[in-house]
């Protein structure tokens, strides 16, 4: 898929998912750059660079995108020649995707041993990493089923839904408000991640922040999903990512509210450090303080 036709599929959310949009923007300069040929080295650094700039343009608040681009980039601006610039941005970008892939599996393979017993699980929108947690969760037997909230507007939930059960996991679809109904009866939260802040903030689907809240209420522990590329870089430690604004057509057609009615549609939230009981990543279960260790070891220099 070419760079402009990624763009815009992950500003649309055909491509969406903080770890797939990040894999199809590496993968779409990997295959920008096998394209090129006989290029002078300026002319290549340029183009590259533009179509970069064109792909963290398309979603703000995943930093997921932000550091497969950049790490897809690292060092090609220090080549000398043509060939090994475009040599080295095919290499990287099949390493992100690489790496990435092996990281949600290795996220799964973490979240067994946080269950102590048998019991349910709650979960909001739909992500790669937190769907590989509950498979394997189930798949160690310690999982008798899954909340999985729809997710409004975009109702991600139903993917994820779909997904559990084609895994095998028995799962319940259920209406975002009906989160705190249902918190009773679970013994774990799983959730993903579109960035991890420096102080263990994290940024997810919107309504994360009520799920968390109604989490630490019911005394069930809540766990992050958040391969470390999710990080924000040392370059930006102590920053904040911008929570992303979509379309009102999200929420409702023109014809249904009138004109005059304001519709707000923020489709992230900030879940803060303290509601946070684990964040699993795949070099390791941590606590929100240690954020800053994972991106001083892992996101150095981009
Ligand atoms: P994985 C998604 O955002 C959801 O917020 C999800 O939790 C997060 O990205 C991480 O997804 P959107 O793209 O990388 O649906 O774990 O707006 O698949």
């Amino acid at each position: 898929m070419d760079i402009e036709e990624t763009a815009s599929k992950i500003e649309d959310m055909t491509i969406r998912g903080a770890g797939r949009i990040a894999r199809a923007a590496a993968a779409a300069l990997g295959e920008y750059a096998e394209s090129t040929s006989d290029m002078k080295l300026k002319e290549f650094l340029e183009s590259i660079s533009n179509a970069a700039q064109r792909l963290v343009s398309t979603r703000p608040t995943a930093i997921s995108l932000h550091n497969g681009v950049r790490i897809t980039l690292r060092g090609v601006d220090s080549r000398k020649d043509f060939k090994s610039a475009r040599a080295l941005v095919i290499s990287n970008a099949a390493a992100f995707v690489e790496h990435s892939n092996s990281a949600v599996e290795k996220v799964g393979q973490l979240a067994p041993a946080l269950m102590k017993k048998p019991g349910k699980v709650i979960t909001i929108c739909n992500s790669s990493a937190a769907v590989s947690a509950m498979v394997a969760c189930h798949k160690a037997g310690k999982v008798t089923g899954v909340y999985a909230c729809e997710t409004r507007p975009r109702r991600q939930g139903l993917i994820t839904a779909r997904e559990l059960s084609e895994a095998g996991v028995p799962v319940t679809l259920i209406v975002d408000s009906a989160m705190r109904y249902v918190m009773p009866e679970v013994s774990i939260a799983f959730v993903g991640t579109d960035t991890l802040e420096s102080d263990g903030s994290v940024i997810n689907k919107i309504g994360t922040h009520l799920l968390a809240a109604t989490a630490r209420d019911f005394k069930v522990p809540f766990y992050a999903c958040a391969e470390t590329y999710k990080f924000l870089p040392s370059s930006k430690i102590g920053r904040r990512v911008e929570i992303e604004k979509r379309s009102s057509r999200e929420i409702v057609s023109n014809a249904e509210i009138p004109g005059s009615v304001e519709i707000f549609n923020p489709v992230f939230d900030r879940v803060p450090p303290e509601l946070v009981t684990g964040i699993i990543t795949e070099v390791g279960v941590i606590k929100p303080a240690d954020a800053i260790k994972i991106i001083k070891k892992y996101l150095g220099g981009i």
